[in-house]
């Protein structure tokens, strides 16, 4: 498998600035008639270069240039390579696709009866043969004809433009897009589909008629995805100034679907689990996801479509800003703190491992195999850190002019990293060079902190300094400019008595003297989580617990109190006996505070994950990190028995009120219940059944389910059975069910997900179920840890299976596998070993071998 490096970067020969498709439609045999319009491009390198057209399992039926059959066409690989002599001709191809026996999900594909498209990053080629790149920018013509009793709809990209009856029950329509698009955002829906309808009316008062597609019973739950819509559509253009700009823009749900949803422009193709909601099959957490991914998809239609990327190396540029943007929003939407909170857990928890594992990348990466393996934590949450630095170093102003001079200096452009970066620079007048670092290099910089105080001279000196570790293929590494903003908060008072300043850690390291400190000071740093880093603060007995209860920024109040938990957790690795009153008084200070609002509270209280323990052990042995965290929450769950108990029966008012306060006050209801469990297994069996038998959402339900799935209680039978039973007919709900048990904490569970994986409900064909027991598996750090060494060996055994039907779905399964380095031996062999074997399987997709091949290196 070859290679692509970034360095290679060559524009292309040939332009593509129109094309006409038509498409004759059947679930297992689709007629596509291609028609290009191409002229050599003047930037092209290669004179009298022949035509290149991607393509992936496609034959050429017919090949015409200018009208007549041609036959002077090669194949160079799946591609299709025709002479051409001048600088300008109309070449049209004839090819055929079976949508059926597309179980890649790439390409045009059917899914439960109706036929949809996935195009990015590599699909289109399966479509038809094209210039597969995000540089070539063409106006679309869209035919679509079909069989009119099972495909009542045909939608396509941009706006209607006439639509007829043909023979035989079939019918046509016919789309033109205004705007040039690469072909990755080329999309198009047929099937029998029913819309919730609804419009929008844009700053310049234009009215847009807005669409959501879905089967005909899954139509009462798209409100709140219509309404996250517009909700979106009106922050872009409060806050960015964007305005939509087609007549239309239409939403449809899909249930196999290889990513979360997809920006094809005017036509967002989405996963259900995007879309579909209400409360009794949904939670909070999948309501706010919706929102996010809604708006986040619809941003797009700016950073990505108006202005794209020139080259795949440079995605982060739509992938992290859109990232960014759509934090921002849900920030705007409900509280910020709790957002923020939300989105540093998961960079933890996900992408942290990533940059310190075989897998690590820069966010603009040099090379690939396969593209379709870099849609990654990087590429997307980190990349969205560093867009967050570039707002944070600029402030607001700034950072909005440039962005408005991106948008059109680009528009219509494919672009890239330094484009972006050169337009913030240019509309404010501040040097970023120093923060491209950040796309080129990889690994989570560690930032040493260590703040001395001198009472007599009333003066406090901080001392910073920075390291990377090397990350595969970068060995030495470069200073990173690293924004902190930093306060100091007084030990006595409790306020603030040096006030927030952003300080630029730009070299090695860093002193900075604060001056006319009265009172020993309490460091608070890297507030807001304002640089992607981790922080290794010298701190003294007592500080986090008072800053835990008086830092006046409140993810620095938050990240107090994890600092506290993995004190005592990483002692309990060690086997130390730890001290857990400090802990455990800061726990219920913060349960029992009237200023927090109850989300805050539930994040605040919830201990680190064991694989985000495991990020700082040198060695990491599962079995320990397990015992001392289990050991803590028991702990806690005896000590704060009465303030969990309070918490958890809390009234958060109707199922159906989604207002931050209810969800705030469900989500603590869960977590303490959790922990409540923890120090009594058996009432909080009890409790938690009743809070499920009693639940009027999804919520609550799920909230209790997970807890009781890791207990082996009577109750836990019963719930699952129930909840199965319910919901048997509703396949997102079901994903939940596997995902639940396969993320229960017991050893029972490595039995459970081998018997999950021949329930009859179970199937690899379908991404969403495939996630839910496996990658929710893979997750399940201790669990999947198992000295046996089964826990690797069924994923594996997945994976290798998966592979054969959808590299792209398999190969996402694989990084958990990666994470031998770090283990002990005994583990760490074991995950050799089940690499080894994926690597050595004959026929083994480009996707996964390469994951698996890097895992090893
Ligand atoms: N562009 C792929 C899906 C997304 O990030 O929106
Ligand atoms: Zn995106």
């Amino acid at each position: 498998h070859a290679t692509i490096r970034r360095e290679d970067y060559r524009p292309p020969d040939w332009l593509v600035p129109q094309i006409e498709l038509k498409f004759t439609l059947g679930i297992e045999k689709t007629r596509v008639q291609a028609k290009l319009t191409v002229e050599r491009n003047p930037e092209g390198l290669e004179a009298g270069a022949p035509l290149l057209l991607n393509g992936d399992e496609l034959k050429p039926l017919g090949v015409w240039i200018d009208g007549n059959p041609s036959d002077s066409w090669t194949m160079k690989g799946d591609d299709l390579l025709i002479p051409l002599a001048g600088d300008a001709h109309e070449v049209a191809i004839d090819t055929e696709i079976n949508p059926f026996a597309n179980s890649k999900l790439m390409g045009l594909y059917a899914s439960n009866g109706m036929l949809c498209t996935q195009c990015e990053a590599e699909g289109f080629r399966r479509i038809t043969f094209f210039p597969d790149r995000p540089d070539v920018l063409s106006r679309y013509k869209v035919r679509m004809e079909a069989d009119e009793a099972q495909f009542p709809v045909l939608l396509t990209n941009g706006n209607p433009v006439e639509t007829g009856k043909s023979e035989g029950g079939r019918h046509w329509a016919e789309w033109e897009d205004p705007f040039p698009k690469p072909c990755y955002l080329f999309a198009l829906v047929a099937g029998d589909l029913k819309p919730n309808r609804d419009s929008f009316t844009t700053m310049s008062g234009r009215k847009v008629d807005l669409a959501i597609w879905v089967r005909k019973a899954d139509l009462p739950k798209t409100q709140h995805a219509m309404d996250s819509l517009k909700e979106a559509m009106a922050w872009d253009e409060r806050v960015y100034g964007r305005e939509y700009d087609l007549d239309l823009f239409n939403i449809v749900a899909v249930s196999d679907f290889n990513m979360g949803a997809m920006e094809n422009k005017g036509l967002n193709i989405f996963n259900s689990a995007y879309v579909l909601a209400d409360p009794d099959t949904a939670t909070d957490v999948d309501f706010d996801n919706i929102a996010r991914v809604v708006a986040h998809e619809y941003f797009h239609n700016w950073s990505g479509d108006r202005v794209t990327c020139r080259d795949w190396f440079q995605l982060s540029l739509k992938e992290g800003f859109t990232v960014f943007r759509d934090q921002s929003f849900s920030a705007d939407m409900g509280s910020a703190a709790v957002k923020r909170i939300e989105d540093v857990r998961i960079l933890r928890m996900v992408q942290f491992p990533e940059d310190s594992g075989p897998l690590s990348h820069p966010i603009r990466p040099d090379s690939y195999m396969e593209i379709s393996n870099f849609y990654t934590s990087t590429i997307y949450n980190k990349g969205a850190e560093l867009i967050r630095m570039f707002h944070t170093v600029l402030g607001p102003e700034k950072f909005r002019a440039g962005t408005d001079l991106y948008f059109e200096r680009h528009d219509g452009q494919a672009v890239t990293c330094d484009d972006f970066v050169e337009a913030l620079e240019d509309a404010s007048g501040v040097d970023l060079s120093q923060f491209k670092i950040w796309y080129s290099q990889a690994g989570t910089p560690q930032v040493g902190a260590k703040l001395d105080y001198d009472a007599e001279a009333k003066a406090a000196t901080l001392r910073l300094d920075q390291r990377v570790a090397p990350t595969p293929g970068q060995s030495s590494k470069q200073v990173m400019p690293i924004p902190l903003r930093t306060a100091l908060i007084g030990e006595e008072s409790g306020t603030e008595i040096a006030p927030e300043q952003l300080i630029l850690l730009d070299g090695l390291s860093r002193e900075v003297r604060f001056e006319g400190i009265d009172e020993a000071p309490l460091l608070s740093i890297n507030r807001g989580f304002s640089a992607p880093v981790v922080v290794h603060g010298a701190r003294r007995d007592g500080e986090l617990e008072r800053l835990a209860q008086s830092d006046t920024d409140p993810f620095a109040r938050y990240e107090a109190m994890q600092e506290l938990a993995f004190g005592a957790l990483l002692a309990g690795t060690r086997g130390e006996q730890a001290d857990f009153e400090p802990l455990i008084r800061a726990v219920r200070n913060t349960l029992r505070s009237n200023e927090l609002d109850p989300a805050f509270k539930a994040e605040a209280i919830l201990l680190p994950q064991e694989a985000v323990i495991a990020e700082r052990l040198e060695v990491i042995d599962p079995d320990a990190i397990h015992s001392a965290r289990e050991q803590l929450r028991k702990a806690m769950g005896e000590a704060l028995m009465d303030d969990l108990a309070k918490a958890q029966s809390a009234a958060a008012g109707s199922g159906d009120d989604l207002s931050p306060l209810a969800k705030g006050t469900r989500r603590l209801r869960s977590v303490t219940l959790g922990m409540l469990a923890a120090g009594d297994p058996q009432q909080g069996a009890r409790i938690a059944k009743a809070q499920f038998d009693a639940a009027d959402n999804m919520t609550d339900r799920q909230g209790a389910l997970g807890v009781l799935v890791s207990l082996d209680a009577p109750e836990r039978e019963q719930a699952l059975q129930a909840f199965y039973d319910r919901f048997e007919q509703d396949a997102l709900v079901i994903d939940k069910w596997f995902s639940l048990q396969a993320a229960a904490q017991r050893s029972g569970t490595l039995d459970e997900v081998e018997r999950l994986a021949s329930h009859p409900a179970f199937t690899l064909q379908n991404p969403n179920r495939l996630r839910a027991l496996v990658g929710s598996f893979g997750m399940n750090h201790w669990v999947f840890n198992d000295a046996s060494g089964r826990g690797y060996r069924f994923v594996a055994d997945m994976i290798i299976a998966a592979d054969r039907l959808n590299p792209q779905a398999a190969a996402r399964q694989v990084p958990p596998l990666g994470r031998w380095r770090r283990m002990e031996p005994k583990r760490s062999e074991l995950m050799r070993g089940q690499l080894e074997r994926i690597a050595d399987t004959r026929g083994l997709s480009r996707d996964v071998y390469e994951q698996a091949t890097k895992s090893l290196a």
